[in-house]
Parts: structure tokens; C-alpha cells; sequence
């Protein structure tokens, strides 16, 4: 379903055997070194989301191919198969239109019953690729706002462990967010207490 130009939201994209796959590789992947991280932002604050970054590390507000404002490690290779989920993901939203460029930049956000993300645009990339958003585990309130001002108008869509977000177009710069997440929610077999989202996306780097 089209939420907004550009903005195409895939429910279920993602089979139980995908979702599980994936979890498991996130336990891998968040270990140490460069692994899942507090993120401490420049006026002081802590962000309740914690994250990890798979082919280049996000700090506020930049990329780096080491952990900076975590232990400083170098960060892991994007997997070859992540860069192929993420062209296939355009591909499936879009309507068989393939991405011409590289998914080279996997942000995996653990949010715990407590956390949230507030309202923000990304903008930290050099390309203005699509982002791709995967879910796992709990349901969250994720809201789409506009590209103008970080208030209304917005639409809140329930996101659900497997589903498909592409953002690109004229959404790919729109302020969005994540206010609550449902705890408790997530598929029982996969074992995850709290919710993953995996976003895919292209540095221009
Ligand atoms: C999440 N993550 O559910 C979201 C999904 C982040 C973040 O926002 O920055 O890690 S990605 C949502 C997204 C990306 C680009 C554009 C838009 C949404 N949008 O226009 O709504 O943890
Ligand atoms: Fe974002």
C-alpha cells in the first residue's frame, strides 16, 4: 500500500523462516567489536534506541567506518546478502523497478518496551536511494509525517514483525518516527523480546 508518494509499506514480506534467519544474524552481528551500542547525542542525551551499523556506523549526524562514539572498532562488511535484500525490497515496493545503486549501509535499532524514536529526517546520507525498512519482533507505532515541520499533518501505521517499508521519492526526506512499540507482540517462535528494525540504505560514498 502506497502511504505517500514514494512511501510503500509491504506487510508480511518477510516468511517466519526469513524473520528467524534474520533475528539470529542480528544476535551475531551485535556482538562486540562495533557491536550494538548506547547512542549519546551531542546536547547530552541518550537515545533509548540502541543501534549498530553493517558497512559504516552512524554517529550524530555522520558515517564512519570505524565505531566513534563506541569502542572504536571497525565496523563488519555489509553482507553481501543484506545489499540483496535491499534491491530486491525497491524492487518488490516499486513495482519490478530495480535500485541502480548499491545497498551498502545496514542500521540495525533494537528498541526495548521503552524505547522510542522521536521525529527526525535522514539526511546523513549522500544519496537519496530509498530507505529500506525490515521489521522483526514486537509491533511498533511507526509515524510518517511530512517534509516541512516536525509536527502534523502525520499518519501513524502499525508496523508488524515481517513487514516491508520503502521510503524514496518525494517520502525519502520526510520526518518519521517511532513513538511506542506494543510489548509483547512479537511472533512467539522467534524468540525476541522487544523489536528489530533493520534499514537498509545507499552512503554515496
Ligand atoms: C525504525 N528507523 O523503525 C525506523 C525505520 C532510523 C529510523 O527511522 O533512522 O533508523 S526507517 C524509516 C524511514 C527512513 C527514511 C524515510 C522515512 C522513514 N520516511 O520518509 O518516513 O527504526
Ligand atoms: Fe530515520
Amino acid at each position: 500500500e502506497e502511504i505517500a508518494p514514494g512511501a510503500v509499506h509491504v506487510p508480511d514480506w518477510l516468511d517466519p523462516a526469513q524473520q528467524r534467519a534474520l533475528v539470529a544474524s542480528c544476535r551475531t552481528w551485535a556482538r562486540p567489536p562495533a557491536g550494538l551500542r548506547e547512542v549519546r547525542l551531542p546536547g547530552g542525551g541518550r537515545m533509548t534506541v540502541r543501534q549498530f551499523g553493517l558497512g559504516w556506523h552512524w554517529f550524530p549526524y555522520g558515517y564512519a567506518r570505524t565505531a566513534v562514539d563506541g569502542d572504536g572498532r571497525p565496523v563488519k562488511a555489509m553482507p553481501p546478502e543484506l545489499a540483496d535484500l535491499g534491491r530486491r525490497a525497491v524492487h518488490v515496493a516499486y513495482g519490478g523497478q530495480a535500485p541502480t545503486e548499491t545497498y551498502d549501509i545496514a542500521l540495525i535499532n533494537y528498541y526495548d518496551a521503552d524505547a522510542r524514536m522521536g521525529l527526525h529526517k535522514d539526511r546523513d546520507e549522500k544519496s537519496a536511494a530509498p530507505v529500506v525498512s525490515l521489521s522483526l519482533g514486537d509491533t511498533c507505532v511507526f509515524r510518517f509525517g511530512n517534509t516541512e515541520t516536525r509536527t502534523k499533518p502525520y499518519t501513524d501505521v502499525e508496523l508488524h514483525s515481517g513487514d516491508l517499508f520503502v521510503f524514496g521519492g518525494p517520502s525519502r526526506f520526510a520526518y518519521h518516527g517511532v513513538p511506542r512499540t506494543l510489548r509483547g507482540t512479537a511472533p512467539p517462535e522467534l524468540g525476541l523480546e522487544g523489536r528489530l528494525n533493520i534499514t537498509l540504505r545507499v552512503s554515496g560514498m
